[in-house]
């Protein structure tokens, strides 16, 4: 073993050894590699780390054919996708069956739902892609799901206004902390070095019908209304389920843009999404790579307005705007 190894290196190691799942170790191996000095000393140490990055690199390819087998890998379809978590139970699955066509099985007993199971959710002209999986606590579970709630747009936990949302709360963040994903809206002790996935979450309260339900909102909102929206529903009984679609677009942060060709009508069909503050180069650039560049000048009509605004690439869009580029 060569000396005068850098303290972040030795620190790299320690996680390493105590790494759980095959990315984590990489992740530590390869931050192991970034940070030891390159002198022939260090040689074979360095083609031994390689080596075994190599490997468990195999390993986790491996693994991940097997969570798209299980049906853990979804395709994202729509303006953006959520994916749903919680403590068994509180409703998931019958969220998922309320506001989609797709019919996750629901039960009163726990563990019913056994793998990721999308659906599309309308919210005025676009889809919004829901996706039910099973709770984190299950025994394999976290492994397969974990990639799933990565990969979302937003993670929202749900919790039962009829229980104990609180600790069923605190119980999704910390299995949330183990998969190594942290809510963007909270400070963190964490390390920030080596895959921590910081991600927007939102709470969904189910069961708003059961006794105790108003009780258990204002706790709730008591502890952790400063960091995240906290949306109060009955998934059976159908409150707030209207409102729902709506909030999870505002939290989804993007907006729609319209195009529209000279002397015809906008295609009001299918709205170009875009992130917020999206600038009409952007749009355009969206829509084809080459566009921007061809791009003179564009016209726009802003949401419920009438009138027609020349504008340059830089003008930055808003939700509902109709945009007639000219090259
Ligand atoms: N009272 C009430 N029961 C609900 C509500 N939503 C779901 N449930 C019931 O809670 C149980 C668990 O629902 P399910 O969707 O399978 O939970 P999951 O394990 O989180 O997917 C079922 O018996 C549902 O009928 C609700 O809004 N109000
Ligand atoms: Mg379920």
């Amino acid at each position: 073993m060569p000396a005068n190894l850098p303290p972040q290196y030795k620190a790299a190691e320690q996680r390493y050894r105590a790494a759980k799942d095959v990315e984590d170790k990489i992740a530590a191996l390869q931050e192991m590699l970034a940070v030891m000095p390159r002198h022939k000393g260090t040689d074979k140490l360095h083609a031994g780390l390689r080596g075994k990055i190599a490997k468990l690199t195999q390993e986790s390819e491996r693994k991940s054919a097997t969570a798209r087998r299980a049906g853990f890998f979804i395709r994202r379809e729509g303006a953006g996708q959520i994916v749903l978590t919680g403590s068994p139970n509180t409703g998931k699955s019958q969220l998922v069956a309320a506001l989609t066509s797709a019919t996750p099985e629901v039960a009163m007993y726990p563990y019913t739902t056994q793998s990721a199971m999308p659906g599309m959710m309308r919210y005025e002209d676009i889809q919004i892609q829901l996706v039910d999986t099973p709770p984190l606590g299950q025994r394999g579970v976290r492994a397969l799901v974990s990639s799933t709630l990565r990969a979302a747009d937003i993670v929202a936990i749900v919790v039962d206004l009829g229980a104990e949302p609180v600790l069923e709360l605190e119980w999704s963040l910390s299995e949330l902390s183990e998969c190594r994903i942290i809510p963007r809206s909270m400070p963190t002790e964490q390390e920030t070095v080596g895959g921590i996935y910081p991600k927007h979450i939102l709470v969904i309260a189910n069961k708003s019908d059961l006794p105790g339900a108003q009780r258990n909102l204002s706790f709730l909102r008591e502890r952790y209304a400063q960091f995240f929206a906290i949306i109060p529903v009955s998934a059976t009984e159908g409150d707030g389920l209207q409102d729902l679609p709506g909030r999870i677009y505002e939290a989804l942060e993007i907006i729609r843009v319209y195009t529209k060709a000279p002397g015809q009508k906008a295609d009001q069909n299918e709205p170009v999404i875009l992130p917020k503050e999206s600038t009409v180069g952007e749009a355009a650039e969206e829509i084809h790579k080459d566009f921007k560049k061809g791009m003179k000048y564009a016209v726009v009509w802003g949401s419920g307005k009438y009138q027609a605004q020349t504008v340059s690439k830089t003008h930055v869009l808003q939700d509902g705007d109709i945009v007639e580029f000219h090259v």
